[in-house]
């Protein structure tokens, strides 16, 4: 199971960037419609969170087949395998809160299916840009260097699980408004946590904006890095 995922240069059109969709995938094809978005030469790249909250979240699959979107894998995505795995640190309960229900009534053979296949979701991924190097992973890089994260992720380094809780799930530079580079990289995309418009901490861009809620999904090209208003 490949951790990470190295994308070319897009030669023929532009690649994007969006946040958290949880489940609202009617509402992002609003939104790169209003951006023009061209699925015959463009991509779009997820920083994940693709299920619960949102009505749609079995839609998940059918984006994922599509050859022009590309995802690493989100908290919410690991909470489909913790429940398949019956893992004791998955509460029922807060699974519930956080808009699982949808999964929790699916028949076990559909939860497999959904499982298997964000499992093999990468954790980061990063795209090639003329202007260079993007990188993108759901809550945060830890490390100064993304080729640090890199080495963890494709096995240069020992891989400990207890990363995960990093890259997942933290949400430490917004909270210390860490404004530090991550070198190697020209820039790191993160979601995870909602905000009113997309911020950017050093060369680390937030961009979920609550298009999934009360918020719009912000369209981050990557070429540019500039948000797209759509
Ligand atoms: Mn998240």
């Amino acid at each position: 199971m490949a951790r990470f995922e190295h994308f070319g240069p897009n030669l023929v059109g532009r690649d994007y960037a969006v946040g958290d969709i949880h489940g609202h995938f009617s509402r992002l094809e609003a939104t790169l419609d209003r951006a023009r978005f061209d699925a015959s030469r463009d991509r779009l790249f997820s920083v994940d969170d693709l299920v619960d909250r949102g009505p749609e979240s079995p839609r998940a699959l059918e984006w994922l087949e599509q050859p022009w979107f590309h995802a690493v894998q989100g908290n919410h995505e690991v909470l489909t395998r913790q429940f398949v795995d019956g893992d004791p640190q998955l509460n029922p309960r807060d699974y519930l809160n956080s808009g699982g229900a949808w999964f929790m009534q699916s028949p076990v053979e559909t939860q497999r299916l959904f499982a298997d296949r964000f499992a093999r979701l990468p954790v980061a991924l990063e795209v090639e840009t003329a202007q260079g190097l993007v990188g993108l992973v759901h809550a945060h890089c830890p490390f100064s260097s993304w080729t640090t994260l890199r080495e963890y992720l494709t096995g240069a380094l020992p891989y400990a699980i207890e990363l995960e809780e990093a890259f997942q799930w933290s949400r430490a530079r917004l909270k210390q408004r860490d404004e530090s580079e991550v070198r190697d990289v020209r820039a790191v995309v993160v979601g995870h946590t909602p905000l009113r418009r997309p911020r950017r901490l050093g060369n680390v861009w937030h961009i979920d904006t609550a298009g999934w809620s009360e918020g719009y999904f912000s369209l981050l090209e990557l070429g540019q890095l500039r948000v797209v208003q759509a």
